[in-house]
């Protein structure tokens, strides 16, 4: 398949994130991207195409105007301070604070488009974003002109990102972007499946209230996993959106049994939604070294994933996610993909 990649991807790079009360490098690193852009290649999975270049009116189609905005000026607004150091939150507006009001202190505005303190914001955060953005519209447009797949190979992440919050690494939520471009040219459903370890808490709270597209998460049991406060088992959409949200909650260190139980599922309720395309939220930190994740996922069970995918049988979109295990991360996305290649009709 087609494979879309820009190296401006290392236009964000954080230095820290908090971390179990320090500051700790970032797991979230530009050599994620090279590792898998190696990969890839290596084992000929398919040509490297650069991207197109696509207005923000397509976030927007996602993402809260003002908080596009926010993004686009932030670090402006930051440097401006006398600040050259990559901003972090310290507070944030929960429960009976407003949200209503911005405040005009920059960190106090952070605080009210995030909701944690582990995404740096850098002075390439906003251009590289826009840049993964435009990676993974770049590979949508080809999934949506007849190919039978395309793998956007973006960073940073998406998942987390919210109509108008970062977090989890992530500040444009490139798969929810996607799955609205399908459905704004004509696709009538589209199925959303998120394999990272993580819940996709932001792309289930932008498609939450929506029958036409579906959303589905395996993913660490949010009682003891990041991101926590969402992607329990009892979330099922609602008003419209009923029905079509399926959360897959596993403890910490199940089995592969179990996942592929979960997997097994999920695609079950994709095939009888019948979509007319398919996004798949591809994280690779399921991966057993994978040094911030709880999986035992390995090259067996990437080959398989591969494999089960392409029998759906849809026309299907990768966007790369997660995946902390830098070294290994590429060859675990590139299984995914040559057994998809291999099983795909
Ligand atoms: C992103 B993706 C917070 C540290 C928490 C966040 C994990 C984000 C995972 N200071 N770490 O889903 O792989
Ligand atoms: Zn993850």
């Amino acid at each position: 398949m087609k494979i879309v990649y820009s190296d401006r991807h290392r236009l964000h790079a954080g230095q820290r994130e908090f971390y179990r009360g320090e500051l700790v490098p970032c797991f979230e690193k530009p050599e994620r991207a090279d590792f898998v852009l190696e990969a890839v290649k290596a084992r000929n999975i398919g040509p490297i195409l650069e991207p197109k270049e696509f207005s923000v009116s397509y976030i927007e189609r996602v993402h809260a105007a003002r908080y596009v905005r926010f993004l686009e000026k932030a670090w402006e607004m930051w440097s401006a301070l006398g600040n050259t150091k990559d901003a972090l939150p310290s507070v944030w507006p929960i429960r009976t604070f407003r949200d209503d009001v911005e405040p005009d202190y920059f960190i106090a505005k952070l605080g009210m488009y995030s909701y944690d303190n582990g995404t740096p914001l850098t002075s390439g955060s906003w251009s590289a974003a826009k840049l993964g953005a435009d990676v993974t519209l770049t590979a949508q447009q080809l999934v949506a002109g007849g190919e039978r797949a395309a793998f956007a190979l973006a960073r940073p992440p998406g998942h987390h990102a919210g109509p108008d919050f970062l977090g989890g690494y992530c500040f444009i939520n490139n798969a929810a972007v996607a799955a609205q471009t399908f459905r704004d040219q004509g696709a009538q459903r589209v199925a959303v499946l998120d394999v990272d370890y993580h819940h996709g808490n932001g792309t289930q709270t932008i498609f939450y209230e929506r029958a036409d597209v579906m959303f589905l998460s395996i993913h660490g049991d949010p009682k003891t996993e990041y991101p926590f406060y969402l992607g329990h088992a009892d979330e099922k959409g609602r008003g419209a959106g009923e029905g079509y949200n399926w959360n897959y909650p596993l403890p910490a260190g199940s089995s592969n049994a179990a996942w592929f139980d979960a997997l097994t599922d999920a695609t079950r309720r994709i095939s009888a939604f019948k979509p007319d395309a398919l996004v798949i939220s591809l994280g690779v930190d399921t991966f057993a070294e994978d040094p911030i994740s709880k999986f035992q996922l390995r090259e067996p069970e990437y080959l398989r994933l591969g494999a089960h995918l392409a029998a759906l049988e849809l026309p299907t979109l990768f966007v790369l996610e997660g995946g902390y295990a830098v070294a290994e991360i590429g060859h675990n996305v590139a299984h995914v993909l040559r057994s998809f290649d291999e099983g795909a009709s």
